[in-house]
Parts: C-alpha cells; structure tokens; sequence
C-alpha cells in the first residue's frame, strides 16, 4: 500500500474544504492534500441535482468574500450556477493540482506517539494512507442522504429517489409519484414534478411556514454595474447580512418579534390555496422559525393543483405497490421520491474518525451530543478541526459566512503552533465544556427550544447540537484569533530529531 505524508489532509472538497485550500495557500501553508469522494468540487452543491434546486440565501451573500460574483444571473441562484461558481473558484485558485477526487476516506485514526492522523482512503477503489500532522474535517452536515425507517419500504417494487442522490435518467413525465417529507428540498422539488406528473402524492408530517420568494433575473445593466462599480457588491452584501441578522435576534433572543413574519406567511398560504381545508392542512402549528423558515411562490399552488394532492394522514406502510395511510387508504405509485433530510447529528463519518485511545467521534459524542470548541476542535481529537462542525449551522444566513470564520481560526492556528514548534495541539476539556455551557444557555429562549417543533437542529435527546445561537458576527470575532490558552499542546518532534536522539 502508498503512503503519503503531507502536513494537512483536507477531507471534502465542498464550499469548506476549498476555502479551507484556499486560505491556507494564500497564507503559504501549501503542503495540504484535499480528498473527495465525487468527480469535482460543489459538495452539497454538487450532489443535490434535483429539479428546483437552488440556494435561499441571495446570491450576492450565498458566496466567498474574497471571490465575489459580478455575473450572477440571478438574485438567488440555483444549484447548476452555484456549483459551477463553486468550481471557477477551484480553478482560479489551481486547487485541483492537490486534490484527489474518486477518493473515499474510509478511516482517520490519530496516532499519539507520532502526533499524526492516518488517514485511510480508497482512491479509485485502490487502497493508499495518508500521513499528516492536521486534519481538516470539511465533511458537510448536508451530506449523507437520511432514509425514511418506514415499515416495508425495502419491499416497494417501484423506484425509490432520495432528493440529494437524484436519478436524473429517470422520466417521471405521466409517472403516479409520491413525495415524502415537506422540508427546503421537497418544497423546491414538488413544484417542478407536480408540472410533469400524471398524479402527485405529497405526504406531509409537519406543515412548514413558507415566505415569498423574491427571486428574479439580474439585468444586464445590473451585472454591468455588479462589475464595474467600486463597492456596490460589497453594499448589496451588507445589507442583505444586517437585514439576516436582525432575524437572527428574534430566533435567538426574541421569538415573539418573528410574528410579523408569520403573518406574511400567512398571506403566502391565503393567496396560493383557494380551498379552506387545504389552507387549514398546510397551516403550521409551532412558531414561525422553529424549523427553517422556507422560501417558495409555487408550493402552495402546486398543493392547489387537480393533479396533485396532499395527504396528511400519517403513513403506515409502504407495500410492493404503493403507500399506505394509518386511515388505511391505499395509493398505488410507479416512484416514490424521499425529501426527507441528512443524518446531522448522527453523520456516518463520525464513525471512521477515531481520536485518542481509538475512540471514534459517535464514541464520545454518544451520551452529550455533538460538542466541539467554536464549531472546531473537539477534546480527544487533537489536531483536527472540523469546519461546519457542532453548533455552526444557521437558520437565517449564509453558511459560507460561517466557514469563513472558522477559516480564519483554521489559518491562525496552523501559523501559530508552527511558528511556535507545536506538534500536538488538543482543546483542553474545561474550555470546550464553558463553551458548550454557553451555546445552551443563549439557546435557552430561542425559537428552536421553546417554539414547539421537532426539527434536525436537535438530536436524538431533543438537544440543539446543530445551531449556532445569535449573531454571526459574534461567531466571526470569536474565531477571529487562534486562543492557544484553551489548548493543551506538546512540542513538535521531527523524525530528524528521532533518529538523531536514537543516534540512527
Ligand atoms: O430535509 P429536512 P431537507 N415520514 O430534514 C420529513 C438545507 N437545504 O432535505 O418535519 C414522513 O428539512 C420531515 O417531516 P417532519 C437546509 O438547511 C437548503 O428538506 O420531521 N416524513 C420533513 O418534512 C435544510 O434545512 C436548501 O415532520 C418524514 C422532511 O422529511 C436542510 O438542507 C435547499 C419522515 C425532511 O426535511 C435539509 O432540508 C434544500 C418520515 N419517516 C436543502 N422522515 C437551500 O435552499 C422525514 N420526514 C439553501
């Protein structure tokens, strides 16, 4: 079997592994290795290929500070643009020359008498190991597909589509589909087949609360401008951010202040749906908030459709033919289409990453939850930084504002301990736990805990592990600094140093 060393091994090539290459080439810290299990870069964006698919963060947000877009098409962008985005970045910046895509990490196991991560792929199928002093896990929280544990659905004789692993060789044209799940994806993707569909069956658990969305195209006049005048993307951003964050107050601090935006959704279910029990069924019962407030003008009038129809009895079984309500009706499909999320909280990855003494992550997060230290290192596993990790998600912003933040701790840190002649650098128990302490305690009163909702913020133990409570801007001056107090950490010892000690 090979083995490579490198300093840092990048696990994912999405928006964070890339600003990850990135930001550490800019800083002259080019010994790294991205590995990615797909044919190029995008992740999420590269995956979700539904019809629909499209970001509801504007475009003008949804994208890297330091690479910005004067030629958005579009004031929210969809998913082929994104991961084309996602890409001329990647290929600006020559990422590609140290990325292996086709490249499966299938272990990373940190050796504590090396201070090393060994980190075992399959690259096109052919076993190698990676040796490297970080590890830098930008794996996604949106990235493994979570099947519905629904009693016969392995026995369905039709087919079977997950939203984010979409078949896009099957015609669903006059096809009988059902849809499961009422989430971000089967709102976007629902409209696009209740277009083509001979009948549409949408199951809904939880209504959602859905806001307009003001979508549409930029003029050339505006991509001119985009282009040509000195700060007027840097403005369009900033306003777009302040705006976000004063959502952001009400979610964390102040939910009775979102109430204005539940009567806009409201008005969203008034003017999409003419019938009143349909206008009753898809009206939500928690707060506005709880679970992520979508974004949608053709959901409701989809539902309204003579070829579609909502069912909200709950399912009982999935038979060879179709699926079937606890009312006992039947509904006979040739497709079933699963919107029904990720594993967040209990992401398959979190198996193969093993930390000191070979516990893995889901080891030590089995009993508490998710923790890490600002979203980045977790006690146990030293010298890795997760991006996008414990308590970073969102519910009102971008997400790529987030990763930038961790990546300028990622950056800091692997200056400072090298300046500094670190080898082993690990979050001292007591920081991460008052940190922790903190994010529960500012989410005491947020929507997500008291807004009556059950949603994938929240772990098997009803415990937000997801979210990061407040303002962002916050998050950014915390990661503003590499805080090496918080850390226990150990010289570095070069195998020069080994052999010269041992006298080879
Ligand atoms: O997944 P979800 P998603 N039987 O977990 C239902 C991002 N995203 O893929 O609400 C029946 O939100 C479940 O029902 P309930 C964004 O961050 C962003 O849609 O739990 N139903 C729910 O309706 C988003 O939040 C964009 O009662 C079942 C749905 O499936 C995240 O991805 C676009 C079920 C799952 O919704 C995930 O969104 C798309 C069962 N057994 C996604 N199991 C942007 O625009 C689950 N459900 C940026």
């Amino acid at each position: 079997m090979t083995t490579h060393d490198v300093e840092i091994a990048i696990i994912g090539a999405g928006f964070s592994g890339l600003g990850a290459a990135i930001k550490l080439a800019q800083a002259g810290e080019d010994d790294y290795l991205v590995l990615d299990r797909g044919n190029d870069f995008g992740g999420t964006w590269r995956d979700n290929v539904y019809p629909g698919a499209a970001c509801d963060v504007p475009s003008h947000l949804y994208s890297f500070s330091f690479a910005q877009n004067p030629d958005w098409s579009r004031s929210y962008s969809h998913q082929p643009e994104i991961h084309r985005y996602i890409n001329a970045v990647a290929d600006e910046h020559r990422i590609g020359e140290r990325t292996w895509f086709r490249t499966d990490v299938v272990g990373a196991d940190w050796d504590d008498d090396e201070a090393r991560w060994t980190v075992r792929v399959e690259r096109d199928g052919a076993p190698v190991t990676i040796r490297a002093r970080t590890v830098v896990a930008g794996i996604g929280p949106l990235c493994e597909p979570n099947l519905p544990d629904i009693k016969g659905i392995d026995g369905f004789g039709g087919t079977i589509v997950h939203t984010a692993r979409w078949d896009t060789d099957y015609d669903f044209a006059g096809k009988r589909v059902a849809v499961i799940g009422t989430g971000a994806s089967a709102i976007q993707v629902v409209p696009q087949l209740g277009k083509v569909a001979g009948h549409l069956d949408v199951y809904q658990r939880t209504a959602p609360w859905i806001i307009p969305r003001n979508e549409r195209p930029y003029l050339a006049a505006e991509n001119w401008a985009f282009k040509n005048v000195p700060g007027l993307q840097n403005l369009i951003r900033g306003t777009i951010y302040t705006a976000n964050e004063a959502v952001a107050a009400g979610m964390t601090f102040a939910p009775k202040a979102l109430k204005p935006v539940e009567a806009i959704c409201r008005g969203n279910i008034f003017r999409g749906i003419r019938d009143p029990q349909l206008r009753k069924a898809v009206t939500p019962t928690f707060a506005v908030g709880c679970k992520r407030i979508l974004k949608s003008n053709d959901w409701y009038p989809t539902l309204d459709r003579t070829n579609v129809d909502l069912v909200t009895d709950p399912i009982a079984e999935v038979t060879e033919t179709g699926v079937v309500t606890a009312d006992g009706t039947a509904r006979d499909v040739d497709v079933i289409v699963v919107a029904t999320g990720f594993h967040v909280t209990d992401s398959p990855a979190f198996e193969v990453i093993r930390g000191v003494g070979g516990k893995s992550l889901a080891q030590v997060w089995s009993s508490d939850g998710m923790q890490a230290y600002k979203g980045s290192f977790v006690h146990g596993f030293p010298n890795m930084v997760m991006l996008v990790g414990p308590s970073t998600g969102l519910g009102h912003t971008s997400m790529v504002y987030m990763i930038e933040s961790q990546l300028n701790y990622l950056v800091d840190y692997v200056r400072k301990t090298r300046d500094a002649g670190i080898g082993r650098t690990e979050v001292k128990r007591e920081a991460q736990d008052r940190y922790n302490d903190k994010v529960q305690h500012t989410l005491r009163n947020s929507v997500w805990e008291t807004g009556g909702c059950a949603s994938w913020y929240k772990d098997v133990n009803g415990k937000i592990t997801s979210l990061w409570p407040g303002f962002t801007f916050t998050f950014r001056n915390n990661t503003r600094e590499f805080d090496m107090a918080a850390y226990d950490v150990t010289p570095r010892v070069e195998s020069t140093d080994l052999a010269s000690a041992t006298g080879a």
